[in-house]
């Protein structure tokens, strides 16, 4: 039975049909299905498909757009069930998160943002297409401990390492640490381009959060006197 629904899960988000999507995840929750469990085996598994279909020229540019419409569709029921698991817990960190300039992919930033809120983390979305500039900016506003950039285009993720040097002229980068993630990001690219660290999905991107801010707990930044 979870099968089937997780396969009408996936095939709404490949025929981009938001409303289907979206009764689905409400049919799930009344059912008992984790959130957690119908976004990676029903949403997830569905954009994937949509991504191969795109790439072997079996789907066009407004088809994905549907997609994505879909999938925003179900992730609004879903994220209000795991927010509300979030507002139980103690603060974790305040997390600014973004997808970087030039790159309008946003789903699995929402993701990301949706499972540390999940956690306990503060998270202030700044949307797509943001500026090295305008994370620091926030950044420094908004007090955060960690700055999260994602890049889903190989033309983008250059702009991650724009976001790591906007940090440092604005004097922040020692009390900020700084993640970043994305289809074409790796561990490499991170320690390459100074970032603190890389998560290959929404769940790791949790762990490491944590992580770092366990690291600053032990090292704290010194106060100016
Ligand atoms: Co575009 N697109 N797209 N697209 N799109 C990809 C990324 C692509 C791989 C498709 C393909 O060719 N197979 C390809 C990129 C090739 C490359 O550079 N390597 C591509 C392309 C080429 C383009 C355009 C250039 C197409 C064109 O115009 N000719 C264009 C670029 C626009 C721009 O940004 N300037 C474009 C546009 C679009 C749409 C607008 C139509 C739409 C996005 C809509 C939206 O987000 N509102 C779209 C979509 C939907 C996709 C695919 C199909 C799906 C992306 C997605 O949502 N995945 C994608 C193919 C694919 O990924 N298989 C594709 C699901 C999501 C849950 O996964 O985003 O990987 P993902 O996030 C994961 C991890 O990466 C990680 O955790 C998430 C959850 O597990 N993660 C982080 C992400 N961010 C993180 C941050 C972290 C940590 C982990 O810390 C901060």
């Amino acid at each position: 039975m979870p099968e089937e629904t997780f396969l009408a899960m996936q095939r709404s988000i490949v025929d981009g049909a938001p409303d289907t999507a979206s009764d689905l995840a409400q049919q799930a929750l009344a059912a008992g299905i984790a959130p957690l469990e119908a976004i990676n085996l029903g949403y997830v598994p569905g954009m994937h498909a949509v991504g191969e279909q795109f790439a072997r020229g079996q789907m066009f540019l407004p088809d994905m757009m549907a997609s994505a419409e879909a999938m925003r569709a179900a992730m609004a029921v879903l994220d209000l069930e795991l927010k509300k698991l979030g507002a139980e817990r103690p603060m974790a960190g305040i997390v600014v998160l973004g997808t970087t300039k030039g790159d309008i992919h946003e789903i699995g930033k929402i993701l990301v943002g949706t499972l540390l809120s999940a956690h306990g983390f503060r998270v202030h979305d700044l949307g797509v297409d943001v500026s090295g500039e305008k994370f620091a900016a926030q950044a420094r506003e908004l007090h955060a401990d960690i700055v999260g950039v994602s890049a889903l285009l190989t033309t983008t993720m250059r702009n991650q390492r724009g976001v790591v040097e906007a940090l440092e002229k604005a004097g922040l980068r020692s009390q900020v640490k700084i993640m970043v993630g994305g289809a074409p990001v790796t561990r490499r690219w991170a320690e390459e381009i100074g970032a603190d660290g890389y998560a290959k999905d929404a769940m790791t991107a949790v762990a490491l959060a944590r992580s770092l801010m366990e690291q600053m707990a032990q090292h704290p930044v010194a106060e100016p006197a």
